[in-house]
């Protein structure tokens, strides 16, 4: 019985290495400009998680083959190693600050750095199901928001202030429009409970929390369809919380920054039914 568990011990570290390796299931290609960061940090993690899983999977895999039960033995109690304890522990300590430290380079540039001068600002609403998407309309200016003005019945679902000559011409939409090339800042909340934007393309990954409003920016490096979902189990709908990001030229953008409400939302229509997701 020890070498059977032990043979399929190592089977599964097999089968665990290879789904890795393999690249079956890895990321769609990164187009952002910090994609090739997060990229690295994860594959940085991933090794040290790999080295660690191998080795002591293979030594319990040793344990359960030299020594099995043999039939009438009893198992032996042990009360553990502190000087044992202590070392692993400490080796682990340091391996995951020195990790974390690595990592904190990009979530700096994307969350506490300021995004550059002239970063296409663009405001996110999450809401049990849907994402919504504050445009700030022909004058670029973003029109100022209240959670009291939010109507579901009157489309206003980002809490647009009626009172605000700036809020007027701004635009609402489940979609996500960028520019390629160009930085762009966005403020994430939510209307509910926790929901989470997650864009695996941009390499993006962000909690929209109630009663906070979290600023990150990244810059796009290519144009096409992408999916966005909800990554964080939000309710009975979750699975069905996703919608799509259009990267545009710069050309288009401009174009599109120009368009009233209607004409936008009806040229973002066509280059959705145009692309392919990629
Ligand atoms: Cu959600």
């Amino acid at each position: 019985m020890g070498k059977i568990l032990a043979l399929l011990i190592v089977l599964i570290v097999v089968g665990s290495v290879w789904s890795f390796v393999s690249g079956h299931w890895w990321f769609p290609v990164g187009i952002s400009e910090h994609a090739g960061a997060i990229d690295a940090q994860f594959k940085r993690t991933a090794v040290v998680v790999a080295v660690a899983f191998i080795a002591s999977q293979l030594a319990l895999a040793y344990a359960v083959f030299k020594y099995g039960s043999k039939g009438s033995e009893r198992a032996i109690y042990s009360h553990g190693n502190n000087k044992l304890e202590a070392i692993w522990t400490g080796i682990t300590a340091v391996i995951f600050i020195i990790l974390a430290f690595l990592g904190q380079v990009v979530w700096y540039n994307l969350h506490i750095r300021d995004a550059a001068p002239g970063a296409v600002q663009v405001d996110v609403v999450g809401q049990q199901f849907q994402w919504n998407f504050h445009y700030p309309g022909k004058d670029g200016i973003m029109g100022s928001t209240d959670a009291k003005y939010i109507n579901d019945a009157a489309l206003n679902y980002v809490g647009l202030n009626p009172d605000d000559e700036t809020s007027k011409d701004d635009i609402q939409m489940s979609i996500l429009v960028i520019p390629e090339k160009r930085p762009v800042a966005i403020k994430i909340r939510s209307k509910d409970v926790i929901h989470d934007l997650f864009i695996p393309a941009l390499r993006i990954k962000q909690d929209a929390v109630p009663g906070m409003n979290v600023a990150m920016h990244f810059t796009a490096t290519k144009t096409g369809k992408y999916e966005i979902a909800c990554a964080e189990l939000c309710g009975s709908l979750h699975y069905n919380m996703k919608t799509f990001m259009l990267v545009v030229s710069q050309d288009e953008y401009d174009q599109l920054s120009a368009m009233s409400e209607d004409k936008f939302k009806e040229r973002i229509n066509q280059l959705m039914a145009a692309e392919p997701l990629q």
